[in-house]
């Protein structure tokens, strides 16, 4: 793809965007960047951006930019559907996202992991795992490292591990996953798309593009992300499957069996041929840090990946004993007069507090709210009767919340973090858990949701 002398608008100048400037600068294309925010908010961009002699129009989208562009590329959080996006594709300007412009630079193999729920946890882990199985690995996309960035890198990678969301399969054309994983899909984004099946529908983009030589690896126990599975035109490794073994895995309390009747994967940038020593295997979960049943689909999917990639069981076992957690992922903070503290930050959706309430047993204070995101809060009505003994909720949504939830638990609403943390540590008693879970995102009182987390921590500090 010939960029040189090419007109590019980039439309979003977060660090999507300002990735997209600096690699089309480099290859000759004459880019301008646009963003909705004004100069001030993104100060530091600009000034790099005007040092590179890029143009930057900001405030507003200017349609006379859009007019005048050989090609548009949209940041993930740039709703493709915007309508002088609509204008402009009429006129035959390709519009793509980022993912889709890498994709069309990077020749190395791609592992690209998508799922409502613990898609970072997954891709760290899994980056881990080939890292430890003595592999070059690039860790990147979603989990806040655009792939773009990967394509003018001296040193190169045997595998490229991609956190792919919703919003960046959206802009997808040719980009193709070596290996595919589709982990779980709920309600979540709704206010972006029309419905959940708008939603699914994107996901499933994940094996678009796939051809028989590639391989799809998806949760078998998810009515959602089984109605993505049908056109699949690679091989398929599924977990949770109904039959006990076919090709692919099976989830127990604390283990994981793992059987594959051809091969796995053979192609690597090094040329070496990834032939697996074995077509059966066992991962022992008992050494893991991961809680919950949803941990256990994000190991099992990460090592299947892995075993895909030409990784061994023994230094996957390895990689999996060692990894931490992510921070703001169901991290533990802090006891305090016995109380534990959990920071699960990142729990943006409603299945994502489902999901943390189902890993403790304890007793919880469950501190929630932030934005709301369309989600359907009665989803957790069980599990909040089940494990919840006070509901401390916080941030716009409370009201919504307290409306859908109010009447199971003793239930009280407040301003700040810091009346949050101090009401939770006045009603948790030794043996209870405080667990900030909000299913909503952070922006109506904090940056983003590590922010969100980080504010939380601080708080428990001080008691
Ligand atoms: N903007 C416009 N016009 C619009 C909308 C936004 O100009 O119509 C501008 C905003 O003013 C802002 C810029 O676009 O300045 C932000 O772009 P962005 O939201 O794409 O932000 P990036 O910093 O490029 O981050 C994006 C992902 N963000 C989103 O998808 C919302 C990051 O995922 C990702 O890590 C990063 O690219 C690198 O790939 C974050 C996220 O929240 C973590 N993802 C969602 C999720 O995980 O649920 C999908």
């Amino acid at each position: 793809m010939n960029l040189n002398r090419k007109n590019i608008l980039v439309v979003g100048l977060g660090m999507t965007g300002l990735a997209t400037a600096r690699f089309l600068h480099h290859r000759g294309a004459v880019v301008t960047v646009t963003d909705t925010a004004s100069e001030k908010d993104l100060l530091t961009s600009v000034q790099e951006l005007r040092q590179l002699g890029i143009r930057t129009e900001l405030g507003a989208h200017c349609r006379e930019s859009v007019a005048l562009s050989d090609m548009i590329v949209l940041s993930p959080g740039v709703p493709h559907t915007l309508g002088f996006l609509a204008d402009a594709r009429r006129k035959g300007t390709p519009v793509i996202g980022e993912i889709e412009l890498a994709s069309r630079f990077v020749t190395d193999p791609i592992i690209a992991i998508t799922g409502t729920n613990g898609k970072t946890t997954t891709t760290s882990l899994l980056g881990d795992m080939l890292v430890q199985c003595g592999m070059q690995v690039f860790v990147g996309g979603n989990i806040g490292n655009p792939l773009i960035g990967y394509v003018d890198r001296e040193e190169k990678a045997d595998w490229i591990v991609l956190e792919i969301s919703s919003f960046q399969l959206d802009t997808i054309e040719t980009f193709r996953a070596d290996i595919g994983m589709l982990l779980n899909i709920t309600a979540d984004h709704l206010d972006r798309y029309a419905d959940i099946d708008g939603y699914a529908a994107s996901k499933g983009r994940i094996f678009k593009n796939q051809t028989l030589e590639d391989i799809a690896i998806f949760n078998g126990a998810d009515s959602w992300v089984l109605s993505q599975t049908s056109r699949i035109h690679s091989r398929k490794w599924m977990f949770n499957g109904s039959n006990a073994l076919e090709e692919g895995a099976r989830i127990g309390q604390t283990d994981v069996t793992f059987d594959f009747t051809s091969s796995p994967y053979r192609r690597q940038a090094s040329g070496a041929d990834a032939r697996p020593a074995f077509t059966s295997a066992h991962l022992d979960l008992r050494q893991s840090r991961l809680y919950g049943k949803h941990n256990r689909e994000n190991i099992c999917a990460a090592a299947m990946a892995a075993i895909a990639a030409g990784g061994d069981i023994r230094n996957i076992q390895l990689a999996l004993n060692q990894f931490k957690g992510l921070s703001h992922r169901i991290e533990f903070v802090h006891i305090h007069n016995g109380v534990t503290y959990v920071d699960d930050s990142k729990a943006t959706n409603v299945d994502a507090v489902y999901r943390a309430l189902d890993a403790f047993h304890e007793p919880v204070v469950l501190i929630m709210g932030g934005r709301d995101k369309g989600g359907d809060y009665r989803i957790l009505e069980n599990v909040i009767q089940e494990h919840v003994k006070h509901l401390i909720l916080l941030g716009e949504a409370g009201g919504l919340i307290a409306e859908a939830l109010g009447n199971l638990v003793p239930t009280e609403r407040v301003d700040s973090m810091h009346e949050a943390v101090k009401l939770a540590h006045h009603v948790a008693v030794s043996g209870d858990v405080v667990l900030l879970s909000p299913a909503c995102s952070s922006f109506d009182m904090f940056n983003d949701y590590a922010h969100r987390g980080k504010v939380f921590h601080s708080e428990v500090k001080k008691l």
